[in-house]
């Protein structure tokens, strides 16, 4: 099902309760009204042996009543959108100390996760069931966070972070979009939100502290030599290593990841041959530029990566 249509937090069900009385609104609305055009051009046509139907001027009751209950439903929508407004934006008790900081780059999410230490992309977890408190913040243009089932959208506009307080009710993926439009590559700035148990999602960040796995084969071992070489290493992370790059995203566990490149690829050893043979043909635009690999170099640097669990 489309996911708008489908809530999974306390704070995306009020925006789909609005949404469904409104269009419930406006299908009885425009039945009326296109009901009553239907009979009036039948009733009222004209008919050949007949002069002018006798005309009348004003009718005070007409009146009022197509002005009261237009009045009435406003006053009604107005009330249930207050309501939603604030069930679905509660004020996050986190505030001052985020969970998660989710940091929008032209075309990625970074998720960084201050009180393990540690960074990913574009593969948020989340354990189930908790109030998480995210802070939004953009690294470059205006970006917008967005998880319909999990909640509103939320801008990252620069100098100026953002509040989210995220609930997820149950463990899912659930599919998330950039709905800012921020230059050529917007439409590939998608992420998922992997929400888990407590236990799982545990289990995950006890696996993202730690630093990378080294290299097993000779042929990784070359990769993980190309990688500070070929000037990888000043625009990724890799932890445990020199590569201590803020421009692209951390790539410590990059195997632990389903897609890359804000999910335009999926994470094969095809793709990522691919996309580092030439990532400018994949997502034209980004910000990794052409890096001019040979054959075997791409080779050695996708074992390498392919070994980042
Ligand atoms: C000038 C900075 C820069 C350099 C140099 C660079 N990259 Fe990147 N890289 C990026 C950016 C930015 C992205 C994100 C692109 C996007 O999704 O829009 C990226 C994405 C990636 C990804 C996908 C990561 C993910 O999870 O989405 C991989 C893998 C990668 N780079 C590997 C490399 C390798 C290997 C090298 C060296 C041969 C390299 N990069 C050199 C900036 C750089
Ligand atoms: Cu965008």
């Amino acid at each position: 099902m489309t996911p708008v249509f489908n809530p999974s937090s306390p704070q995306a069900a009020p925006i789909f309760t609005l949404f469904v009385f409104v269009l419930i609104a406006c299908v009885v609305i425009l039945a009326l009204v296109t009901s009553l055009v239907v009979y009036a051009c039948f009733r009222y046509r004209r008919r050949s042996s007949q002069g002018d139907p006798p005309q009348r001027f004003g009718s005070q009751k007409l009146e009022i009543a197509w002005t009261v209950a237009p009045f009435l439903l406003l006053v009604a929508i107005f009330i249930f959108t207050a309501r939603a407004m604030s069930s679905s934006d509660p004020t996050p008790a986190h505030a001052t100390s985020p969970d998660i900081v989710i940091v929008g780059h032209q075309w990625w999410w970074e998720a960084q996760y201050p009180k393990g230490g540690f960074r990913t992309a574009n593969e948020i977890h989340l354990p189930a069931g908790q109030n998480i408190g995210v802070l939004i913040k953009t690294n470059d243009v205006i970006h917008d966070f967005w998880v319909p089932q999990l909640g509103r959208k939320v801008d990252a506009i620069p100098g100026f972070p953002n509040y989210l307080l995220l609930h997820p009710d149950r463990s899912g993926v659930y599919l998330g979009a950039c709905s800012e439009f921020c230059g050529e590559e917007h439409a590939w700035m998608r992420f998922h939100v992997v929400v888990t148990s407590q236990p799982e999602f545990e289990m995950w960040e006890r696996q993202q502290v730690q630093a990378a796995s080294e290299p097993a084969s000779p042929l990784g071992r070359e990769g993980a030599r190309l990688f500070q070489e070929k000037t990888c290493m000043k625009c990724h992370t890799i932890s445990g290593t020199e590569a201590k790059g803020q421009v692209g995203p951390d790539l410590t566990h990059f195997l632990s990841r389903q897609k890359f490149a804000g999910e335009r690829l999926d994470n094969t050893p095809e793709n990522v041959a691919r996309w580092l043979r030439n990532p400018q043909q994949i997502k034209p635009g980004c910000h990794m530029p052409n890096m001019q690999l040979t054959d075997d170099e791409v080779k050695s640097l996708a074992a390498y990566l392919e070994g980042l669990r």
